[in-house]
């Protein structure tokens, strides 16, 4: 399905009004709003291709109609999707769900779209079919090398697709622990680990980053060998300087104080990527924004506060993505909702007052410092994050947009109702 220009500029016709009027009140709030709107328009987040279908639970999986049953209509449905928000341009690939038959058309179908390949996703966490070795006791920790060498071929496999896609990073990923105490050594499994993913690294291209993701718990209970952003960090700075953390928001143990997490990667200059999401309690993989928004916000905080300090770009020093994928929303609303979700978050943390907030900060003011960074969490930018969709293309109201063009009930009546998009 494709939504003609015309479409969107019909349907910003509506309401443009009512933004006019609401994005002009908030012109007092806003310093430098020429600055802001710049930063919000250079600002793309990827989607991985895992989230365009419905997820699944332990349980069950209730599959929505429409779903993408190829690379080629997942790329269709985040195309959609970015000519509804301009802030989408991103696609991240999992192999081997999305193995690209032929690369070089791939290559110009997102181009066409407008989307380029950002990391790249290994998988040891499965078994596929005619699989050698079983990864059921792990991938890279695992105690027979040869079951190792499987998973460390694999990745340099995933990082050939993405040289031929123009992806630049490859993100790490894995399951591998324990789910017993006694059922390993911890050390072997992290030097067993270090050694696997230093075999992977020495084939990244001098112009490519390894992002190490780690994640506290699940699929095992007991120990995981990259369980924390400690652990991470050792492998990363272990590896050598095209090597980073990436921090999930879901991976971490209740409570965890992320924003501080992120503030210190950044310090060390070993923040190299960022999964959103939201959860109650775990790695429950909602709607970003959805349940704990002044968390996002305060991130983003630490992430502009971190990102400035070493005059980094916002838009392309770290890899931005999304990570999500529930049971019960059609998920490109669901993706919409989070693209929404972090623009708001990101665009609140530029309103903040820097200078003020270190002046409250250097005179012990408790109060000052709270009231600084509320006032910015509290202003309504969403005529803001509206402006900026507008002056790129996109429409004023993405949700709206996608109920009123029926784009589900299109993309149900090219693909049929029953369709079930691989993913996790
Ligand atoms: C599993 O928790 C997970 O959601 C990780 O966050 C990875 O990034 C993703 O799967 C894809 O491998
Ligand atoms: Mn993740
Ligand atoms: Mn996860």
């Amino acid at each position: 399905m494709n939504v003609e220009k015309y479409k969107i500029e019909e349907l910003n016709e509506v309401t443009i009004k009512v933004h006019q009027r609401k994005f002009t009140a908030l012109l007092d709030e806003i310093r430098d709003v020429d600055s802001v709107l710049k930063k919000l328009l250079d600002f793309n987040i990827a989607i991985p291709s895992w989230a365009l279908g419905t997820g699944r639970t332990r349980f069950a999986r209730f599959a929505g109609g429409g779903e993408p049953r190829s690379l080629e209509e997942k790329i269709e449905d985040i195309g959609l999707l970015h000519k509804l928000n301009q802030s989408s341009g991103a696609i991240s690939l999992h192999i081997p769900w999305d193995i690209p038959k032929s690369p070089n058309d791939i290559r110009s179908l997102a181009a066409m779209h407008g989307i380029r390949f950002d990391a790249m996703n290994s998988n040891t966490f499965q078994d596929q079919p005619g699989q050698k070795h079983s990864y059921k006791f792990g991938s890279m920790q695992h105690v027979q090398s040869e079951v190792r060498k499987q998973a460390v071929d694999h990745n340099i496999d995933v990082i050939n697709y993405g040289i031929e896609l123009g992806s630049k990073s490859i993100t790490v990923w894995l399951s591998d622990g324990s789910c017993f105490p006694g059922q390993l050594n911890f050390r072997r499994a992290f030097e067993n680990t270090l050694e696997s993913l230093s075999e992977v690294y020495k084939h990244l291209p001098s112009d490519w980053k390894m992002f190490v993701e780690y994640k506290a718990f699940e699929p095992n209970f007991y120990s995981t060998t990259v369980g924390d952003w400690g652990q991470s960090l050792l492998y990363a700075s272990k590896l050598g300087e095209k090597a980073y953390t990436l921090v999930d928001l879901g991976h971490h143990l209740p409570n965890a104080n992320i924003e501080q997490i992120v503030a210190l990667l950044l310090m060390e200059g070993k923040l190299g990527g960022f999964h959103f999401n939201d959860s109650k309690y775990g790695d429950d993989d909602l709607t970003v924004g959805s349940v704990k928004p002044y968390q996002l916000f305060l991130i983003f905080n630490e992430l502009i506060d971190g990102m400035d300090a070493r005059g980094m770009s916002h838009s392309t020093d770290l890899g931005w993505m999304i990570d999500a994928s529930h049971n019960v929303k059609d998920p490109l609303e669901d993706l919409i909702q989070s693209v929404e979700a972090i623009m708001i978050a990101y665009a609140q943390a530029l309103l903040v007052d820097r200078e003020q907030l270190r002046k409250a900060q250097e005179q012990n003011d408790t109060v000052m410092g709270q009231e600084i960074l509320q006032k910015a969490f509290r202003t309504d930018v969403r005529p803001l994050v509206a402006e900026a969709r507008l002056l790129s293309g996109g429409t004023l109201n993405p949700l709206q947009a996608f109920r009123t063009l029926k784009i589900r009930e299109n993309l149900i009546k090219e693909r049929g109702l029953k369709t079930i998009s691989t993913g996790l």
